[in-house]
């Protein structure tokens, strides 16, 4: 390999979306407004890197609303917490700030509308992941899990004329609409959601990976083994003909010798990933001898959310 034959191909739009950069802010906020120490329920998002620095600032991330004290003030995920978490935190008395991402939240709504017409919903999703269970808490009664067209054969449903499906945010897109094909096959008179509920970021994040990764030897995506959107640029990456892929945390991660052979080597970051992280790898893979780096970008985004309301009602009073 010479290292004139040697480039990164780096996938645009990539990282923090709307929701996420919302969500972190509104961390931010609430550690100025109401000083340390803020807790918040779960990780904010997916990212080790955010939830690190925010926890230096004087963030306390905590499973459940029991280990809030009294009256303290509590931050929800950008993942949407169900009613019942609602609830919990109101009996504790805890001054909560909701940084449920808008894009779940529709979803959520789309939940309530359903199972006021009781329909049978199903939920495309990962068993699980927090935005799955905060979906699902909208209407347990009503709504059934399948993560993947196999499942459907082992679906029951009370009335085959009047079932929805809804979908977590991050899927697959290809996937998900197998999953859906499948679906309609056993349920024609299947009803969709009104709108995509897998969102702008991650369908424009998919198609970016796609568009490099024909040309890649290696996509490396920046991104926490837990967040769900990163991984399946993994696997979009692999199915849109990549040579190979990985997920990692962080630069220190990328293992030299998957760069043996290796002429082009496709970069992304999921949803979750500050840019820091990229550039990062971008110097370990220069430092490597690909320093070439071109930027195909596939779509221009320029969606921002306004901040959650409690922040945003708090700013008027001071
Ligand atoms: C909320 C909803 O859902 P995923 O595991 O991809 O979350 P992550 O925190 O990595 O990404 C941001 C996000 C948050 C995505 N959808
Ligand atoms: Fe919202 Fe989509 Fe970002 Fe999730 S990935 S936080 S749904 S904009």
């Amino acid at each position: 390999m010479t290292q004139s034959s040697q480039r990164v191909l780096l996938a645009k739009p990539r990282g923090y979306c709307a929701g996420v950069d919302r969500a972190v802010i509104a961390v931010e906020k609430a550690l100025e407004r109401y000083g340390a120490p803020v807790y918040v329920r779960k990780q904010i998002v997916h990212n080790t890197y955010v939830v690190r620095t925010l926890e230096e600032r004087g963030a306390i991330f905590v499973e459940e609303t029991d280990e809030v004290p009294e009256g303290a003030v509590v931050v929800f995920s950008a993942h949407g917490v169900s009613p019942a978490v609602h609830e919990q935190a109101e009996r504790r008395n805890l001054q909560t700030i909701d940084a449920t991402c808008p894009l779940v939240t529709k979803v959520h709504k789309e939940a309530q509308r359903f199972a006021a017409q009781d329909r049978d919903i199903v939920l495309i999703g990962h068993a699980g992941h927090e935005e799955v269970e905060g979906t699902s808490g909208e209407a347990p009664d009503h709504i059934q899990l399948v993560e993947r067209p196999e499942d459907v054969a082992n679906l029951e449903v009370r009335d085959p004329d009047n079932v929805s499906w809804l979908s977590q945010t991050t899927l697959s897109v290809d996937e998900t609409m197998q999953t859906v094909d499948a679906l309609r096959q056993k349920y024609p008179n299947l009803l969709d959601p009104p709108s995509d509920d897998i969102c702008y970021a991650t369908s424009n994040r998919q198609e970016a990976v796609k568009a490099i990764a024909p040309q890649c030897d290696l996509v490396l995506v920046v991104g926490s083994d837990n967040s769900s959107n990163s991984q399946r640029l993994v696997e979009v990456a692999l199915d849109a003909g990549a040579t190979a892929s990985y997920l990692i945390d962080d630069a220190s991660l990328m293992d030299e010798a998957w760069l043996r052979g290796v002429a082009t080597v496709g970069v992304t970051s999921g949803a979750s990933v500050p840019e820091i992280l990229v550039d990062r790898l971008l110097e370990r893979l220069a430092e490597h001898g690909y320093a070439d780096v071109e930027e195909v970008e596939t779509t221009r985004e320029s969606l921002t959310f306004s901040l959650p309301k409690e922040l945003r009602k708090d700013a008027r009073a001071s």
